[in-house]
């Protein structure tokens, strides 16, 4: 009887989970994926244009080793989660950088994370948002592990029914001792250019 009841329990458990998963929000799909394997500093280096390939016979990194770039967001914030192989900080010190809006290659719109690494002066990881293009100072950005915040007020780009396109993604060494100056070379792994991002904003009621 006590194996019966707690049969019955775990029935419910689940019936209560698979409720709970059938009204949970849909998992977001990446805009970026790429193999795994592949930061080797081979791949497009110099350009970072995402257009020369993901060869995957060497593989030097994986903090900075990309799998997927998954872009989002509310009212007030844009949000850019990166997913490598392994979590910064490594040893050495890495950065992420996704691009927006231009031409493969030479878009304009950068959200950027700095990791602290024996090659670099950071105490603590930092993140901004600049535009390439039309210069002026970078925006910070709130950094959360590997999800970066950018108020969507940091650009008119991000905006109401607002599009993103040319979204690419690479990962780079990260040498300075005076943040937010650095070299941002040698370039490790990138991505090829990934879907759209439409920014959703729901009507008010
Ligand atoms: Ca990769
Ligand atoms: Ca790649």
């Amino acid at each position: 009887m006590k194996r019966v009841i707690s049969m019955c329990a775990a029935l419910a458990i689940l019936a209560g989970l698979s409720s709970l998963q059938a009204n949970a929000a849909p998992t977001p799909k990446p805009q970026i994926e790429d193999p795994l394997g592949d930061a080797n500093f081979v791949n497009d280096q110099g350009t970072g244009d995402g257009s020369f390939g993901d060869f995957t016979d060497a593989d030097a990194g994986t903090v900075s080793d990309l799998t997927a770039v998954t872009l989002t967001n509310d009212k007030k914030n844009f949000y850019v989660q990166f997913q490598t192989e392994a979590a910064p900080p490594a040893l050495t010190g890495v950065g992420y950088r996704a691009r927006f809006n231009g031409t493969p290659g030479s878009q304009c719109l950068y959200v950027e994370a700095f990791f602290p690494g024996g090659n670099n002066d950071l105490t603590a990881a930092k993140a901004q948002f600049r535009d390439s293009c039309a210069g002026g100072d970078p925006v910070e950005a709130q950094i959360l592990g590997t999800l970066i915040v950018v108020p969507r007020s940091a650009h008119e780009a991000f905006g109401k029914g607002k599009k993103l396109t040319d979204v690419q993604a690479l990962t780079f060494l990260w040498s300075g001792s005076a943040y937010p100056l650095g070299a941002d070379r040698p370039v490790v792994d990138t991505t090829k250019v990934g879907k759209d991002f439409a920014f959703v904003d729901k009507k008010k009621r």
